[in-house]
């Protein structure tokens, strides 16, 4: 388009000019490493992340090995093995990666894998696809040696059979914590990983945010990083983690990027969401941020030896 036209478009208030196009590029962090995941299980996933980057390992290993860890934890009833079924009984996982390259995998709807954060790094390295679903990627992990094991822990099974007597329709935030987790190299390089059970006692081959690649989790290595956890729904209706990345890249700082995502998410329900989505981001230079609908959010940072839980306000009364 000549320089001409577009005035006089811009000026039609078609396009509106804007400098936000004219970013000046992030310099990044080098030599210092960072690791950003949700919830208080963030913790133990940045231990075990920091040690793998302190062995050597890339943003890519640490955050799969991060993630691993609370894939891991039987105690923990909304990610890997613990978490609570669907509707029908079955424990169903959602998993991604993405790595600094901006290459991705993910399987969605995987049963009886324990580590569904491996097979989804599997499908991004060994695969031409992106993303194998139910029994394909089950076949598939199977195919690349992950074991079958039973995913329905005794007490998992017991509160499943104890919510059949009434069916209550779980309100998303009750029983909802995904672990979503990014890392930053010494090199500078982003990488992320997400993964959950998803929402307690959902319909039977549902499938959440947190497979799907801009929603649950977007890495672009040049601008920073984003992942979500809360109501899956929502967060696809938003493409919630794309968003906050461009955000960033038009200059908004890491927390005031995730604010602004939600701010369309609260416009969209009328000012009163009745549930709970948390994004955490990262931006290039090593700037971190968070931020939640309602209630509390808390999120873990590893930098600079310290590994601490930071607890966070909602932006709207609970
Ligand atoms: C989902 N986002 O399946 C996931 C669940 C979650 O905190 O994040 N829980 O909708």
């Amino acid at each position: 388009m000549k320089r001409r036209e577009f005035i006089k478009i811009a000026s039609a208030g078609v396009i509106a000019p804007t400098t936000s196009l004219i970013k000046p590029s992030i310099k990044p962090n080098k030599n210092n490493p960072m690791i950003v995941s949700t919830w208080s299980f963030g913790l133990e996933a940045n231990k075990a992340a920091k040690v793998m980057l302190d062995n050597g390992g890339t943003a890519m290993d640490a955050a799969e090995e991060g993630a691993r860890i609370t894939e891991a934890d039987v105690t923990n009833n909304s990610v890997g093995i613990g978490g609570l079924p669907d509707e029908d009984g079955f424990v169903t996982l959602d998993s991604c990666v993405m790595d600094h390259t901006g290459n991705c995998g993910s399987v969605a709807f995987l049963q009886d894998i324990l580590h569904p954060v491996s097979v989804a790094r599997k499908v991004m390295e060994d695969t031409k696809h992106v993303m194998l679903v139910g029994e394909g990627a089950k076949n598939f992990a199977l195919s690349k040696g992950f074991k079958k094991i039973k995913l329905l822990t005794e007490k998992s099974k017991k509160d499943w059979e104890a919510w059949q007597k009434e069916r209550r329709e779980m309100t998303p935030h009750e029983t909802h914590d995904t672990i979503s987790i990014i890392v930053q190299d010494k090199n500078g390089d982003l990488a992320g990983a997400c993964t959950t059970s998803g929402w307690a006692y959902k319909m039977h081959g549902r499938v959440g945010d947190s497979p799907l690649i801009g929603a649950g989790l977007f890495v672009d290595n040049e601008v920073g990083a984003a992942a979500a956890t809360g109501l899956g729904e929502e967060v696809i209706k938003t493409t919630g983690s794309f968003l906050v990345v461009e955000l960033m890249r038009q200059g908004y700082l890491p927390k005031e990027a995730c604010q602004e995502a939600l701010k369309r998410v609260i416009k969209k329900h009328n000012g009163n969401p009745d549930f709970q989505i948390g994004y955490v981001a990262m931006r290039k230079d090593g700037e971190v941020g968070a931020a939640a609908l309602k209630w509390t959010f808390e999120y873990a940072l590893s930098k600079n030896k310290s590994n601490k839980l930071y607890k966070i306000n909602g932006m709207l009364p609970g």
